[in-house]
C-alpha cells in the first residue's frame, strides 16, 4: 500500500509541475513555490535618490546603483550615500511587476545609525501600497533590516525624514514572484 501510494504522489506532483510550467510559460506569470514562500531574487532596473555624495577616501560617487550592484558588504566603496540635506531619499524601479515576499536592506559598517529611523514604501504603478517605519531599539542600526510586506509593487523607496540627515546604506535585495502586467 505504501509503494503504490509514492507513486501516485509522485505521478500527481509531476502533472501538477507540468501544468505550472505550461501556466508560466502560457502567461509569464511565476507561479510561487510551496516550498520556498519567500521565491527568486527580484533585479532592479534602474535606480535613483535625492542626492549624491563623492567621497575623496574612494575617489568615487556613491551612485544609487551602488545600492544594487550585488554587493552587500557595508565596509567599501559599494554602498549610496546621499549629501547631508533635508528628508533624504533613494528609489528602485524593479525589471516587472511582482509580488514582493521579503525586502532586505543591508547597512554599512561604519556609519550604522544613519539608517535609523527609515521608512520604506512600495508603489505599485506610481501608487503607494504600504509603507513600513523602522525603529530601532538599539543606540547603533542594525546589520540588516529585513521586512516581509506579501504584497504587489514595482518601486521600493527608501527615506529618512527631517533635516541634516544622509542616508547612506550598502544594498537593497527585493525577493518574490513576477507578475505580468
Ligand atoms: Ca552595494
Amino acid at each position: 500500500m505504501i509503494r503504490v501510494s509514492s507513486q501516485i504522489d509522485s505521478n500527481f506532483i509531476s502533472v501538477v509541475g507540468n501544468l505550472l510550467i505550461h501556466f508560466e510559460l502560457t502567461f509569464h506569470f511565476c507561479v510561487p513555490d510551496l516550498l520556498d514562500p519567500i521565491g527568486p531574487q527580484i533585479k532592479f532596473s534602474s535606480a535613483t535618490q535625492s542626492s549624491t555624495y563623492t567621497s575623496l577616501a574612494y575617489s568615487i560617487a556613491h551612485i544609487a546603483d551602488k545600492a544594487i550592484d550585488g554587493n552587500t558588504d557595508g565596509s567599501t566603496g559599494s554602498f549610496t550615500h546621499t549629501d547631508t540635506e533635508s528628508n533624504p531619499w533613494w528609489e528602485g524601479q524593479l525589471e516587472r511587476l511582482a509580488i514582493i515576499t521579503k525586502i532586505s536592506v543591508y547597512n554599512t559598517k561604519n556609519y550604522q545609525d544613519r539608517i535609523k529611523g527609515f521608512y520604506l514604501q512600495i508603489y505599485r504603478d506610481g501608487e503607494e501600497q504600504k509603507v513600513f517605519q523602522f525603529q530601532d531599539a538599539s543606540d547603533s542600526g542594525e546589520e540588516r533590516y529585513d521586512i516581509y510586506p506579501n504584497i504587489a509593487g514595482s518601486k521600493v523607496k527608501i527615506g529618512l525624514s527631517g533635516d541634516n540627515k544622509i542616508l547612506h546604506f550598502a544594498e537593497v535585495e527585493v525577493f518574490g514572484y513576477t507578475l505580468q502586467e
